[in-house]
């Protein structure tokens, strides 16, 4: 600012000295002055008035990612999933003795029902046996068809019952009436002629017998099997019915 104002006062200064020596003595004029600098750039204009709205301008790139948010509640449990497919074989077992195992145990089987026979048996003989002196009489009290029986005494040594006299006869309708029974399968039939009668031995029948009166009447053509009933008496029945029955052994075999 000061040198401005230095310049502005030594322009004045000039300008009156140079008007007093154009009062005081004309003189000629002289040669035209060279052309001076150029001016100052003037003040700043007043602004202007505002112009129109432009164009719009073009849109933008797409911005960065967001955050993100936070963890959702939890969701329902969904449908149960198809079966998958089988899985692969597994690895072989360890070989065992089963085989032999179960052969044992089936013959085991076999004893055991065996056993339980032979106790039959023996339960039945020791109830009691009767004897003679070379027979001995065992009533079992197990019901079965005559061939069953037959079958069930031989299998011990012996043959159904054969009474072939008084005393015999007299022991075995004893044995049942003390048991109180009243009938049993005794050891004789005729299955392999009709009417003639035979011992379970096969050996004929002899002048002895107990029929019952109108006995044997071969009942509806089937009757070729002998029960005792209580009294002693003989009567010929039908062999595939069962009951109980009295075996005989020799003494000489027992
Ligand atoms: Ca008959
Ligand atoms: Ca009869």
């Amino acid at each position: 600012i000061r040198s401005h104002v230095l310049l502005f006062f030594s322009l004045e200064r000039m300008t009156f000295l140079s008007l007093l020596l154009t009062e005081n003595s004309p003189g000629e004029a002289g040669e035209k002055g060279e052309k001076g600098a150029p001016g100052r750039p003037g003040r700043v204009g007043p602004p202007g008035e505002k112009g129109e709205m432009g164009d719009k301008g073009q849109k933008g790139s797409i911005g960065r990612h967001g955050k993100i948010g936070p963890i959702g509640s939890k969701g329902e449990k969904g449908d149960n999933g198809d079966i998958g497919p089988p899985g692969p074989n597994g690895d072989p077992g360890i070989p065992c003795e089963c085989s032999q195992l179960r052969k044992a145990i089936g013959e085991m089987d076999i004893q055991v029902a065996q056993l339980m026979t032979e106790l039959k048996f023996i339960k039945n003989a020791v109830a009691g046996v009767r004897e003679t002196d070379n027979k001995i009489y065992l009533l079992v009290k197990e019901e079965k068809r005559y061939k069953e029986a037959q079958l069930y005494c031989h299998g011990r040594g012996g043959t159904l019952s054969m009474p072939k006299d008084e005393t015999a006869n007299n022991l075995i309708a004893s044995y049942i009436n003390q048991a109180g029974l009243t009938r049993v399968f005794i050891g004789i039939n005729d299955l392999e002629k009709e009417g003639n009668f035979v011992y379970s031995d096969r050996s004929p029948m002899q002048t002895f017998n107990k029929w019952r009166s109108g006995e044997p009447n071969n009942a509806y053509d089937e009757e070729d099997c002998v029960e005792m009933v209580a009294s002693g008496g003989w009567n010929d029945v039908a062999c595939h019915i069962t009951m109980y029955f009295v075996c005989e052994f020799d003494k000489e075999n027992v």
